[in-house]
């Protein structure tokens, strides 16, 4: 079974939206398989976003995503990678359509409440750096 790794940012924590997201993860028939309330290091950050690294907003994206706690979710579900992208929409807020998470709820690009892992290899990478012990 396809997973895929969710993160409710600073963000949507903040604003408490938590239950409306995982509400629209589970509506949609995709299941929660591990689930935490974290705050991010730097060092972690960066790895998670290392793709980035070279661009110019990356520091403020690293500073955004550890400025307060987070959930991190492993959802797994036939083609949950592309199912959960869908979900929430597309990266400028936007641009991203009503009916989706980012288009209902936020307007920047960096605080865009969600991250879904954009690939079945990006997940497995992402998976295991948040949570090393899931098998
Ligand atoms: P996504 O989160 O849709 O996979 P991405 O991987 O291209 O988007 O970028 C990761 C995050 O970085 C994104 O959710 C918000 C932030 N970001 C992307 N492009 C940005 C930009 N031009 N300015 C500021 N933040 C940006
Ligand atoms: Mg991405």
């Amino acid at each position: 079974m396809e997973r895929t790794l969710v993160l409710i940012k600073p963000d949507g924590v903040r604003r408490n939206i938590i239950g409306d997201v995982i509400s629209r993860i589970e509506r949609k028939g995709l299941k929660i398989v591990a689930l935490e309330l974290r705050t991010l290091d730097a060092e972690t950050a960066r790895t998670h976003y290392e793709e980035h690294a070279s661009r110019p907003f990356f520091p403020s994206l690293v500073d955004f995503i550890t400025s307060g706690p987070l959930v991190a979710m492993v959802v797994e579900g036939d083609r949950c990678v592309e199912a959960f992208r869908a979900l929430a929409g597309a990266t400028d807020p936007v641009a991203a359509g009503p009916g989706t998470i980012r288009g209902d709820f936020a307007l920047q690009v960096q605080a865009n409440i969600v991250h879904g892992s954009d690939s079945t290899y990006s997940a497995e990478r992402e998976i295991k750096l948040f949570f090393p012990d899931l098998g």
